[in-house]
């Protein structure tokens, strides 16, 4: 039946340090709550270290943006949340907007709060298999 194939899905979001340093998580919180049917299925603070940041952000290695990135993304706390519900993973990555905040459109968080490609506040997975692997590494504990 139509109903057998759900689209519950769920997401890794990340709240940039830039986010948090900012006071912006409770305004990103709002709008991925504000969502019909999305849940927070788990949430933490916390300052991630490099190899956590290497696992991560791995398909970039070797990019000249990746040392920065690894060097701001490791510069404060994160909001590492899972978002759970009905088709989250391509639902966050448009409630983000793209990842140039120049090029993304206002309503997006990115295109309301952005301006750096660097600092563009928020991270979310960008595929069922990015979310999978992305879950194990921020919250491996997660049934
Ligand atoms: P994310 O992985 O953080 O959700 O962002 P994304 O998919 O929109 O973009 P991606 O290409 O995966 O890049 C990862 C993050 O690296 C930084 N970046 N800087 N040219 C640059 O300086 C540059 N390009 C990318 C951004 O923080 C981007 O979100
Ligand atoms: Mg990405």
């Amino acid at each position: 039946s139509a109903r057998s194939c759900h689209m519950t899905q769920r997401t890794l979001v990340l709240l940039k340090p830039d986010a948090v340093r900012r006071g912006l998580i409770g305004e990103i919180i709002g709008r991925i709550e504000a969502k019909a049917g999305w849940t927070i299925a788990a949430l933490e603070l916390r300052t991630l270290g490099l190899e956590t940041l290497e696992q991560h952000y791995g398909e970039h290695r070797g990019k000249p943006f990746y040392e920065p990135l690894m060097a701001f993304m490791s510069s404060g706390p994160v909001v590492a949340l899972v978002v759970e519900g009905e088709r989250v993973i391509e639902g966050v990555r448009q409630l983000a907007g793209p990842t140039d905040p120049i090029a993304a459109a206002p309503g997006s968080v990115r295109g309301d709060f952005g301006t750096i490609v660097r600092e563009n506040l928020i991270h979310a997975s960008d595929s069922e298999e990015s979310a999978i692997r992305e879950l194990k590494i921020f919250f491996p504990g997660l049934s």
